[in-house]
């Protein structure tokens, strides 16, 4: 059994989130704290804390997160953006339920802090 976080609230429809693409393996909905004009998480259906916990078994999983990134991405009207996995809490990591987040919008400067 992995922690339950609030995004298994908003898996379950306890909690109500700003959806823009769901399907069996996953839910993408828009952040709550925006970091840019676009700032999506795309979240597995499945329990993992973080890639840290991802097995040989979740390819297939891990393949489709990152392309409905780029179809959430493409729907928002971006042509660039970014993919950020946060693993660990000195990663910056705050909910322990794997997310991807799709950020774009405005130009994004690198590196991160
Ligand atoms: P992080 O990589 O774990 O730091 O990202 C967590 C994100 O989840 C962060 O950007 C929060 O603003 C976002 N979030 C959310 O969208 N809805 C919530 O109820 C909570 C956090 I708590």
């Amino acid at each position: 059994m992995t922690e339950e976080t609030i995004f298994h609230r908003i898996l379950r429809g306890e909690i109500p989130c700003d959806e823009v693409y769901s399907d069996s393996l996953c839910l993408a909905f828009r952040d709550i704290q925006p970091a840019a004009p676009v700032h999506i998480l795309v979240i597995p259906r499945k329990s993992l804390p973080s890639l840290m916990e991802a097995q040989k078994e979740d390819s297939n999983l891990l393949g489709h997160l990152l392309l409905v990134a780029k179809k959430v991405a493409i729907k928002e009207g971006l042509s660039n953006w970014r993919t950020v996995i946060n693993t660990g809490a000195e990663a910056g990591q705050t909910v322990f339920h794997l997310h991807i987040h799709v950020i774009g919008g405005r130009t994004l400067t690198w590196p991160p802090g």
